[in-house]
């Protein structure tokens, strides 16, 4: 049989991980368990109203969660045991959280988490997804992480990546050697490899934007939306149109076949709408290590943003490096 677990990839692969191997190896491990977990529960988000919704009490009489918050807690959980990890920083918190395990304080790495992306999506049965990275502390081990640990540049990323929770569930991220995707097989529970050394096409057809938002684009988003919709054969125009509204199934999906996502800045929010630290660096290092761009717009690569606080947000040009150019020749 040829199949590889994530458990045995890791392993195999650890000689190409930087610093100290085995802590990275337990990290990746632990972030494993914890989205199969969020998978399980994802998977019967369904019955939520059958068995309670959140805030109310199901029938067991136990208190019913919203899956954001249960991924948060999940993360938590599954990176407070192995002690890799000396804090979090999650979307869904305003500061960031040290970890109280046993070894926490010693733990020489910083994890950002998305732990439930796409949040319209999660009641109507549409792929979300977690998003994470990983850091390397600045801060000595064994004292108190703070926040600077956490907000560093994408450039200084250990590993980054994502899960998405569609047709079936997947695992993708890289620690700076190319990106590797997994599928999770639950007939056995494992994540399985299901395409290596992955590279995104260098030009596609998709689009991806909320184009509901147009009257407030730039003025070079709105020509560049104008010019995709153009009839013209020899170049293959017009392009298509696809947009979830969950930011891992958009970029997954243009990923493997080609394609550009922007999320530009609008009247209402001038720095577009994801979040730097939360969305922004994490999935710009996956698409860079695939081959793909990824730049605000303005002509600075993701990664190489200086992050000031926590939660603020990025304007987001990233794919296929022939379609972001594309558009950045449009921002002008
Ligand atoms: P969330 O973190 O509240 O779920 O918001 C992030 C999501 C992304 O997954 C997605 O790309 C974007 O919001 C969609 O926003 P919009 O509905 O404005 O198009
Ligand atoms: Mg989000």
């Amino acid at each position: 049989m040829n199949i590889t677990t994530l458990g045995q990839f890791i392993i195999e692969k650890q000689n190409d991980f930087p610093y100290a191997k085995g802590e990275l190896s337990r990290l990746l491990r632990d972030i494993g368990i914890a989205a199969k977990m969020i998978s399980r529960e994802v998977n019967k988000a369904g019955l939520t109203h059958i068995l309670g919704d959140h805030g109310s009490v199901n029938v067991q009489g136990e208190d019913v969660k919203k899956l954001d918050i249960i991924g948060n807690e999940t993360f938590i959980w599954a990176l407070s045991r192995g002690g890799e990890v000396c804090m979090m920083a999650s979307e869904e918190n305003d500061e960031v959280i040290p970890l109280e395990g046993e070894f926490s304080k010693n733990g020489n790495y910083v994890i950002c988490i998305d732990p439930l992306d796409g949040s319209s999506n999660i009641d109507v049965n549409v792929s979300i997804g977690t998003i994470f990275s990983i850091y390397r502390r600045i801060s000595p081990a064994g004292t108190n992480p703070t926040l600077a640990d956490a907000l560093q540049a994408g450039n200084q990323l250990v590993a980054a990546g994502y899960v998405v929770y569609g047709t079936s569930t997947m695992l993708v991220f890289s620690t700076g050697k190319g990106v590797n995707a997994f599928t999770l097989d639950p007939s056995i529970g494992e994540f399985c490899l299901s395409q290596s050394m992955v590279q995104t096409p260098k030009s596609g057809s998709i689009y991806s934007i909320n184009e509901g938002n147009a009257a407030e684009f730039p003025e070079g988003i709105k020509q560049y939306l104008s010019w995709a919709k153009e009839k013209n054969s020899e170049e293959k125009r017009p392009l298509t149109a696809r947009y979830i509204g969950s930011m891992v199934a958009d970029f997954h999906r243009n990923l493997l076949k080609g394609g550009v996502f922007i999320y530009p800045p609008t009247a209402k929010s001038p720095n577009g709408k994801l979040r730097l630290m939360f969305e922004g660096i994490p999935m710009a290092y996956i698409c860079e290590q695939a081959g793909g761009k990824a730049t605000n717009g303005k002509g600075q690569s993701i990664l190489d943003i200086e992050p000031e606080t926590l939660h603020q947000r990025v304007p987001v040009i990233m794919g296929s490096l022939n379609m972001v150019e594309k558009v950045e020749a449009f921002l002008g």
